[in-house]
């Protein structure tokens, strides 16, 4: 075949695919949890394809890109019907693998994998009393999803964090169907996050999958807050996903009632004033409001805490009033089962150890976590930090980088964008200062500016070591954040604890400032001396200092030490300490607080009382 007619051939692939389906894909609706829906979690069947057999033909042409149909393409779920019949794959009598859930944990064969594993589940017809559309929703699948119901292809998804959904009323039929997910969580050079990260990378359908039957035109994203200029008004938009419809906002308790015309499908922006007294959400006082959105064809619950999250000079401001971040990071890691967090008592235990650290305030880290982690943030009076995982070194001139980039963000912004608890969006961590990466943030920091004016922007930068213990926060992302933030490892990577004695920090913006990580790895119950590495005390140590420095530290308005509890990592390679474990948590593997958990708990309680 010439040149020509192979990229004729490319294009043409290209083409179908996005036409074959395109047509599935849906704007994924706010709130989905609060709509009526169907569990597909469970046990579903699955097999590993390491030389990816089942998705590419031999000279590596995907089958779906050719209509499927052929013999050995697992999205059909065929079966022999008579003796002769070829079947190379089988998903009845495969294995079961549990959903949601990272497979690692689930089996020793896949501790390591990184490849591609088939999912497949039957599902019943739901009866729908009107036809309408039937969303397929994933809350995350680590990292690519090809989606397939009854062998035709739903769609595809990447990135795994955050939710996706596409609408199978026309691909599922009266009783029996065939749902078959193709997994592939192999690391990419160009992916978001890039190849090279300080974490496990978890695969499989790691949140919940739902059916939702929802109305043709539906309610598909809205925006309730505090007006930042008048505290007596509430504002925010709704959007339809298509057409013109009369929109009405409902709160009783405030005695709020309005109604908004839509027109297609764009969003429509509203304020109105509020008579009642307006009570703020705030951590001492988390209080949540019950508003209903309803149009012609849909309707939908929500609570949502009312406050104003602002910045003037170096401080920062709920609700017009000083506040300091009390905070701590956290992975998506339950330390004590060893795997990706997937359920409600995952995100119930990481938030019932952040209170016994008199903390509040959380950093998600390094990319959206579950949405149980904000709704439950919400209620608990807890502020967060949120963050995609633009992660080190991103392949940042690739424009599909980026744009992978982006509709992460989007995702997370489009689901989050309601929760009083949220109070920054991150845009990377610990990225080199190239001019690519700023051309790259800056796009990044105009599209979270553009979907939400209500929060703040930061990005946890570098410092810059400017000799004899002088340390500088100048990297130039700094002018394009609300907030200046940076990780700092001082008495760990560089030197030992006894050098934060000396260390000063200058800023080149008056900004308020947060300390997004410093920390030091300690092997739970191993003791020794404050010079130790990797006892408890030495963490310990690093702690009381660090804890000085920020006592002196100009405009901090907070910080999140590096980490909650212990998570896995392939970097941690020391045996008998570290057993690909990071080991900075200030709890251990075991679920046992480390020295430095009370060190920095006491100092909340100091901190706390010195506020009130
Ligand atoms: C960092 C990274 C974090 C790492 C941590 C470490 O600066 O942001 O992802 O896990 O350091 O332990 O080295």
């Amino acid at each position: 075949m010439n040149t020509r007619t192979s990229c004729f051939k490319a294009l043409f692939l290209i083409f179908f695919v996005t036409s074959v389906t395109a047509q599935y894909e849906v704007p994924v609706p706010q709130n989905t949890y609060s709509r009526a829906q169907i569990s597909l979690n469970g046990n579903w069947d699955y097999f590993v394809d390491r030389y990816e057999a089942f998705f590419y033909d031999f000279v590596r042409v995907p089958f779906d890109s050719v209509g499927g149909g052929r013999l050995d393409f697992a999205a059909l779920d065929g079966k022999a019907k008579n003796k002769t019949d070829r079947y190379e794959y089988a998903f009845d009598g495969a294995k079961k693998i549990a959903v949601p859930g990272d497979w690692n944990s689930q089996s020793d064969r896949l501790f390591y994998y990184e490849g591609s594993v088939w999912y497949r589940t039957l599902i019943d017809a739901p009866q729908m009393e009107k036809m309408g559309k039937l969303l397929l929703h994933f809350g995350a699948v680590n990292y690519r999803a090809d989606v397939y119901v009854n062998g035709k292809k739903a769609g595809v998804h990447e990135g795994g964090f955050t939710p996706f959904a596409f609408n199978i009323a026309n691909l599922i039929h009266k009783g029996q169907n065939s749902l078959v997910v193709r997994v592939d969580n192999k690391r990419n050079r160009s992916a978001v996050p890039t190849d090279v990260t300080d974490w496990w990378n978890y695969g499989g359908i790691t949140r919940d999958v739902t059916l939702i039957p929802m109305p043709d035109s539906y309610i598909e994203q809205y925006q309730i807050q505090l007006d930042k200029e008048n505290a007596k008004q509430i504002t925010g938009f709704v959007k339809m996903n298509q057409g013109d419809a009369e929109v009405t906002i409902k709160c009783k308790e405030l005695g709020l009632s309005i109604k908004i015309e839509t027109k297609d499908g764009k969003p429509m922006p509203f304020t109105v004033s509020i008579r009642k007294k307006i009570e703020k959400w705030s951590p001492e006082h988390p209080k949540l409001y019950d508003f209903t959105i309803s149009s012609d064809a849909d309707s939908i619950d929500d609570k949502i805490g009312l406050r104003t999250i602002t910045t003037k000079g170096n401080q920062l401001l709920l609700n017009d009033i000083p506040i300091f971040l009390r905070g701590i990071s956290v992975h998506e890691e339950n330390p004590i089962k060893g795997r990706r967090n997937h359920n409600k008592a995952d995100a119930l235990q990481i938030f019932d150890w952040v209170k016994q650290l008199n903390a509040n305030y959380v950093r998600l880290a390094h990319y959206p976590h579950n949405e149980y982690m904000p709704r439950m943030a919400d209620s608990l009076g807890i502020l967060l930090w949120e963050e995609i995982p633009v992660y080190w070194t991103i392949d940042w001139k690739n424009e599909a980088t980026y744009q992978n980039a982006e509709q992460q963000l989007t995702e997370l912004i489009s689901r989050d964008r309601n929760r009083s608890s949220v109070i920054i969006w991150s845009m990377a961590n610990e990225t080199p200062d190239i001019p690519e990466r700023l051309v790259f943030l800056k796009k990044l920091a105009a599209k979270a500016r553009e979907m939400d004016q209500s929060r703040l922007l930061s990005a946890a930068l570098f410092k810059a070591n400017l000799g004899d213990g002088n340390y500088t926060i100048s990297d130039p992302f700094g002018q394009f954040t609300d907030l200046v933030s940076f990780n700092q490892y001082l008495g760990w990577y560089e030197g030992t604890p006894d050098i934060l004695d000396a260390a000063n920090f200058t800023f080149k913006q008056n900004k308020p400032v947060i300390v997004s990580e410093f920390g030091a790895g300690a092997k739970a119950g191993f003791h020794a001396d404050q010079m130790t590495r990797w006892s408890e005390e030495y963490q310990n140590y690093l702690y009381q200092e660090t804890l000085e420095l920020m006592d002196r530290m100009p405009n901090l308005v907070g910080f999140s030490p590096w980490i909650l509890a212990d998570f896995r990592s392939p970097r941690r390679q020391l045996p008998g300490i570290q057993d690909e474990w990071n080991r900075k948590g200030l709890v251990g593997q075991n679920g046992k607080f480390k020295k430095a958990f009370n060190t920095l708990k006491d100092y909340y309680s100091k901190k706390m009382k010195m506020e009130k």
